[in-house]
């Protein structure tokens, strides 16, 4: 049993989060990882309010146990989604990509907790004097859009910036990651790709198939020139892409180039056009289990090291 501050906070039984995946992490996986005792995240990515209302009912009807929704604030229906949130009382709400600042009072007025995504840590100081609930550190090992700073340099630098618990997120896959982010001050972990081999996760079958024959090199990070990095496999689309940022096309056309292809990968399984986000921990991913296992897994594999950890000391 690993029991942390999380826990207590959220009132959940393994301090383990399923990322906010855009266009996979729906009501149905939130609720499979939330009734497996950690905490099902719905993404609400570039999907209207009404998209996000819909799939925190199907996860409330399949699960009594607390369920989050993560705001992508790029997104141009964030502000819909905020109240969404709210009035359909989502337990959790953490945000990713920007600064989530103007909706901080009115989520916690109305007993949401609120866990900002910090990059960096003026960003981690920020959410704290702001009233955070707990902060999420994610390294540019995550797949999606990514910050600058690993996880190994960030969340311990973010651990010391703050009283709040933190939940380290990027790059842990198994039970590994798990033992090194209790190591570096995190109070749980938060895993994105791991549930993407998840039996109650349903994208193409195609994508499953790519993540669990993934390899150490298998990523890429495409998106710099636009100012928006993004980690995704290492496929004809984003090899093309990568071309198309240091060819002299306009930032319009490069803009036009990336649309719809989150889609076309987690809908269709277009192996050509689709863009498959993953992080760079795809490579132990290596067998299908119900997301209830994945997270007992890492949390029995992460248990014997934790307690070996104290041997090294003399
Ligand atoms: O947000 C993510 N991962 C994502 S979002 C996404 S969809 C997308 N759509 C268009 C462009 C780019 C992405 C796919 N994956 N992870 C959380 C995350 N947040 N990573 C980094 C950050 C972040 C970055 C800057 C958080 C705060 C921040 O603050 C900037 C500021 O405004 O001070």
């Amino acid at each position: 049993m690993i029991k942390s501050a999380v826990c207590e906070l959220l009132g959940i039984e393994y301090p383990v989060f399923q990322g906010g995946m855009a266009w996979i992490s729906d009501g149905k996986l939130a609720a499979a990882v939330s009734n497996g005792g950690g905490l099902g995240i719905i993404a609400a990515g570039n999907a209207p309010g009404e998209y996000v209302r819909e799939q925190i009912r199907i996860a409330k009807s399949l699960t009594d146990k607390p369920i989050g929704v993560n705001i992508m604030l790029l997104s141009p229906f964030a502000d819909e989604v905020a109240k969404v949130v709210i009035e359909e009382k989502a337990d959790v709400v953490t945000t990713g990509a920007g600064n989530p600042s103007k909706y901080i009072k009115e989520w916690l007025a109305a007993g949401i907790k609120v866990i900002p995504v910090v990059a960096s840590v003026a960003m981690a100081k920020l959410m704290t004097r702001l009233g955070a609930s707990a902060l999420i550190a994610e390294g540019g090992e995550s797949g999606g859009h990514i910050g600058e700073l690993t996880t190994m340099v960030l969340v311990p630098q973010i651990v010391d910036a703050t009283a709040l618990p933190v939940i380290a997120a990027g790059g842990i896959g198994n039970g590994r990651g798990v033992a090194a982010a209790f190591m570096l001050g995190a109070s749980a972990v938060q895993m994105g790709t791991r549930f993407l081999s998840a039996y109650e996760c349903s994208i193409h079958p195609n994508y499953k198939e790519k993540i669990l024959h993934a390899s150490d090199l298998c990523t890429m990070v495409t998106g710099k020139r636009l100012g928006h990095p993004v980690r995704s496999l290492r496929t004809p689309f984003a090899r093309d892409y990568f071309k198309a940022e240091y060819s002299d096309i306009s930032d319009e056309e490069l803009e036009k180039l990336g649309m719809g292809a989150l889609k076309m990968a987690v809908i269709d399984g277009d192996n050509e056009k689709g863009c498959f986000l993953a992080g760079q921990i795809a490579s132990v991913v290596n067998k299908e289990q119900s997301a209830a296992d994945i997270i007992k897994e890492v949390i029995e594999e992460a248990e014997p090291i934790l307690k070996k950890a104290g041997e090294l000391v003399v």
